[in-house]
């Protein structure tokens, strides 16, 4: 086998099964400073978008961010996700109803008084224009078991495999310019039957994913200091 820079690539047996070598780029420590910087501070220009604007994205675009969410680390690399991408009118018009339905019910007497207090600066309500507004929804779901020869083997560590693919897919849609939110409806059982998913799979989250629209307005949000997300033992 040859790596794409066309070297020999060696392997080697491990319970009998075979392990490629891995080729990595590195970088001097000043260029791999300079390089987690500049992520950071792109990943840092993300905002979580919910004016979404109707301008097509391709299917093409959608495959792609979904391929990079599935390039997340899994429990034993089950990949123990579905990406069910929507672009139909019809679905997307049946999930804001249903999704509305369950919103309008968490944000008059499910919620909180204090969880609704702590939504006020982010300005969300029960009214979901993107859910049919987003050329796409993409729902993903996690796959709590497979079914193998008849017989049901659990899938490891499936809720932090999916979130991972989740936060995976959302730096991918920023790359590529998009916008998403984290849409969350509770509960979310409806997308399962409306998207006719089987009974090992459960939704987890639903990202619309578009253009922002022209005019956009954030709230003024400020993320956490190193200080108070991180603490060293040197
Ligand atoms: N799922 C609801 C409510 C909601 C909850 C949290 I926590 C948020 O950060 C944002 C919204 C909704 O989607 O409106």
């Amino acid at each position: 086998m040859l790596f794409s820079n066309n070297k020999a690539m060696s392997t080697k047996e491990i319970n009998g099964h075979t392990h490629t070598q891995y080729q990595r780029d590195t970088y001097e420590l000043e260029e791999a400073e300079s390089r987690a910087k500049a992520y950071y501070e792109w990943l840092d220009t993300r905002r979580t978008v919910r004016d979404i604007s109707d301008k097509p994205v391709s299917k093409q675009l959608i495959k792609d961010l979904i391929m990079a969410g599935s390039t997340a680390p899994s429990g034993a690399h089950k990949q123990p996700w579905t990406f069910c991408a929507v672009a139909s009118p019809e679905i997307k018009k049946a999930i804001r109803a249903a999704a509305e339905k369950e919103e309008y019910e968490s944000y008059h007497g499910r919620m909180s008084e204090r969880w609704l207090d702590d939504l006020k600066p982010i300005g969300t309500d029960w009214d979901k224009p993107f859910l049919d507004e987003a050329p796409w929804l993409v729902i993903v779901f996690k796959r709590i078991y497979e079914v193998i020869d008849g017989e049901k083997r659990n899938n490891y560590y499936v809720n932090e495999s999916v979130g991972i693919a989740c936060g995976m897919i959302i730096s991918a849609i920023h790359r590529a310019g998009l916008v998403t939110l984290t849409h969350t409806p509770s509960p979310m059982n409806f997308l399962t039957k409306i998207l006719g998913r089987p009974e090992n799979e459960r939704p987890y989250l639903l990202l619309p994913i578009g253009y922002p629209q022209d005019e956009v307005y954030v709230p003024n949000l400020r993320r956490k200091p190193l200080e108070e997300v991180a603490v060293f033992y040197e």
